[in-house]
């Protein structure tokens, strides 16, 4: 696990703040464009999308390489091939991809056996009118745009699957239904009676097991750009899209007011359309760190237990983050390049 994600390493965080590595957010958030920040401390991804602006690429270029780069990198295991694998064992991504001065968004879901899923979201943007494509279908698009096929499955992959079968299938995300779910394996099959009250104890999505990538950049001119990329939750039913390949769920971006991006419990955060929240505060003039606050608490008054965070920007290159508290994830870290931090640094806030 990455240094600094949960409450255990607040003790690793006070020594990196003091040697300089870390940055407190607020701190050094004066605002300056252009600006590339991103969830989680996923350094290549924020170098890599800092580069490609520094080499005269566009925003939306920024963002699906930088994005890109995490497939790759398969970072943290919960973004691109060989993680979180689904009730069969398969691996499967969601992406998307935002262009804030025509609003137009490129998108996949439950996409199979193709590594690179945000560059299939931004070929949706180029080559197709519509928005978002899912599953077998999407697969086929990537095909015709050339990306190849590949297994998504890794010995990672297999080790957590069987690991997951040998332990009677726990934690999962099915209710209501026969035999037990809480623990037994399925098949399942529905329960006559129904209860409705939302399980908010024992939360199975926290930071062992959910990672996104979300990128905003904003160019010098104020152009906003935004991005996702993951492979979802661990042990999902099939099917099941997350929030990041939704436009104003995942991410959102506007160039005439800002961007903002999400991670962490997909299947509750989507109901709140988080970042296209945040953009909106943000355009009445809220400061992006308030703005990504105030999404947060709208959250937690539905779901008090949550695991999620969010990062905000303005087009003036303004930026702030915010998580909601619980058990074990405490302080929330993100990365920020910007011509006034000499290199893509990596911040931190604490959750309320
Ligand atoms: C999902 N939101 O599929 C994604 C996962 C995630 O941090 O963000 N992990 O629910």
């Amino acid at each position: 696990m990455a240094a600094g994600r949960g409450g255990d390493w607040q003790g690793v965080t006070v020594v990196l703040l003091f040697l300089g590595v870390l940055t407190p957010a607020g701190a050094a958030s004066a605002a300056a464009l252009p600006v590339v920040i991103n969830t989680w401390a996923f350094r290549t991804a924020a170098d890599t999308a800092w580069r490609v602006l520094e080499s005269g690429g566009s925003e939306l270029d920024a963002v699906e390489r930088g994005c890109g780069q995490c497939e790759i990198d398969q970072c943290d295991g919960s973004v691109g091939y060989g993680g979180s694998p689904d009730e069969s064992g398969e691996t499967t991504l969601d992406a998307m991809i935002m262009d804030g001065n025509t609003m137009e968004v490129g998108a996949v879901a439950d996409l199979r056996r193709v590594k690179n899923a945000i560059g299939v979201a931004r070929k949706v943007i180029e080559y197709t009118k519509h928005t978002l494509l899912v599953g077998e279908s999407a697969s086929l698009f990537a095909v015709k745009m050339g990306f190849p096929y590949e297994d998504l499955t890794t010995q990672k992959s297999l080790s957590l699957y069987s690991e997951w079968l040998n332990q009677s299938c726990q934690p999962n995300y099915w209710k209501n239904v026969v035999p037990d779910s809480s623990k037994s394996c399925g098949p399942y099959k529905r329960r006559e009676e129904v209860t409705y009250k939302e399980e908010q104890t024992s939360s199975q999505r926290n930071i062992h097991n959910h990672d996104t990538i979300g990128m905003v950049v904003i160019g010098a001119s104020g152009t906003v750009a935004s991005g996702t990329s993951t492979n979802g939750a661990i042990h999902k039913l099939p099917g099941r899209v997350g929030d990041s390949p939704i436009a104003g769920a995942g991410s959102y971006a506007d160039s005439t007011a800002g961007g903002a991006a999400a991670t962490g419990d997909g299947d509750i955060m989507m109901r709140f359309l988080p970042s296209y929240q945040a953009v909106e505060y943000m355009r009445m003039g809220t400061d992006p760190t308030l703005a990504c606050q105030k999404v947060i608490s709208r959250i937690q008054k539905y779901a008090p237990k949550f695991f999620g965070a969010i990062i905000c920007a303005n087009t003036t290159g303004s930026y702030g983050a915010a998580c909601n508290k619980i058990p074990g994830f405490t302080q929330f870290h993100f990365m920020v390049s910007n011509p006034l931090l000499s290199r893509p640094t990596e911040q931190v806030v604490d959750c309320i």
